[in-house]
């Protein structure tokens, strides 16, 4: 007979700290999903947290660099595409906020640590999108290496990360194909669009296989959150199929991969690349990416201004409560 909610929380209760530790881990590797109100280990609590928290921030900052051609998209049909693409990256930020809250912390309290600068959000929205191709490099790219990680995330153990991340992988696809097709049209068009496609992607192609993370070896979280179900598969290993995947990709376009020591291996059947420019990572988590202030200021000036619409919004609701309870 399967176990009701209630059977298992009173068989929780019963048990030492030790013992609620194993059976949780005994859950997930049975492939069980988590939900909010069941127990759960600090430490899964936190991380989910710490991952979520920034994988929120990263949907909401990543509005910027590309809202920045909202107003210069080359025509209509792409200024659609564009607005509903970052109207969509809005609604990806609020369901993973959401989310966030069902692990007891406030979307205020979150918010604010995006806000005061010590919450971290993907390095990749620290840079500036010159040219137009950079909206095709983020859909196609950014967008596509995103994919990868939130397939995985998808079939995590905490059951609302999993099912935000359904509805988000959906909309993701349509990102990544107005990418793409935005970076083909710019490959098969006159020489300067070709030439504008490849120092695109000459920019983007080293801070997108940064988006993994660190590799395996440094990465301090991967080895918990494989043990608690929430990394399913390694940075390492996502980073290779992101780099399987587009290397022929890019060959189809008939762009130049920026890598001299790129070449294939035959007997991993693996494309292998050369080393990673970390310590420009490291730079950007710092704050010294080209664009940190920048975005951290448009954040800090966009909560300002939008104060009156929360006290407004808040003012009403209090009143219709009041006006409810008195009827
Ligand atoms: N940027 O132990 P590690 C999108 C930090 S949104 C900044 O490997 P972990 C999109 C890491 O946080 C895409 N920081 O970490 C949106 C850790 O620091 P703390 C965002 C990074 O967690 C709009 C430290 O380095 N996706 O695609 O095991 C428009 C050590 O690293 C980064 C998600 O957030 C980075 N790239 O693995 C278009 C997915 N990498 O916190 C597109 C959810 C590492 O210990 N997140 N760090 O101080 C994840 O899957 C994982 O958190 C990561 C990192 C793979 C990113």
């Amino acid at each position: 007979m399967v176990e009701g909610h209630f059977g298992r929380t009173t068989r929780i209760r019963a048990m030492s700290e030790e013992q609620r530790t194993k059976d949780f881990l005994s859950r997930i590797d049975a492939k069980e999903t988590i939900e909010p109100k069941e127990w759960m280990p600090e430490r899964y609590r936190e991380q989910l947290v710490r991952m979520m928290s920034q994988h929120a921030h990263s949907e909401i900052v990543g509005m910027l660099p590309e809202g920045n051609w909202i107003t210069r998209a080359p025509s209509l049909r792409r200024k659609i595409a564009l607005i509903a693409k970052v109207q969509d990256e809005a609604g990806h930020g609020h369901y993973i906020y959401s989310a966030v809250e069902t692990l007891g912390v406030s979307r205020e309290e979150v918010y604010r640590k995006l806000l005061d600068g010590s919450a971290k959000y993907s390095h990749i929205f620290n840079y500036p999108t010159t040219s137009w191709a950079d909206i095709g490099m983020i859909g196609w790219l950014v967008d596509g290496a995103a994919i990868i990680n939130q397939t995985m995330l998808a079939r995590c153990s905490y059951g609302p990360y999993a099912r935000a991340m359904l509805r988000i992988c959906k909309e993701e696809n349509f990102h990544k194909k107005q990418g793409m097709e935005i970076v083909s049209r710019l490959c098969r068009g006159t020489a300067a669009q070709k030439a504008m496609a490849q120092e695109s992607f000459d920019r983007w192609w080293w801070p997108t296989l940064m988006m993994f993370g660190l590799p395996d070896e440094k990465s301090k979280n991967t080895a918990e959150l494989m043990q608690f179900g929430i990394k399913l598969r390694s940075n390492d290993e996502l980073r290779q199929r992101f780099i399987d995947m587009n290397v022929k990709q890019a060959q189809e376009f008939g762009l130049t991969i920026p890598d001299p020591d790129l070449y294939f291996d035959e007997d991993s059947g693996h494309w292998q690349i050369g080393p990673i420019p970390w310590e420009e990572f490291f730079e950007v988590l710092k704050g010294n990416g080209p664009c940190n202030r920048e975005r951290l200021d448009a954040k800090i000036r966009a909560h300002e201004e939008g104060r009156w619409v929360r006290e407004a919004a808040s003012a009403f609701a209090e009143k219709r409560a009041k006006r409810r309870a008195k009827q």
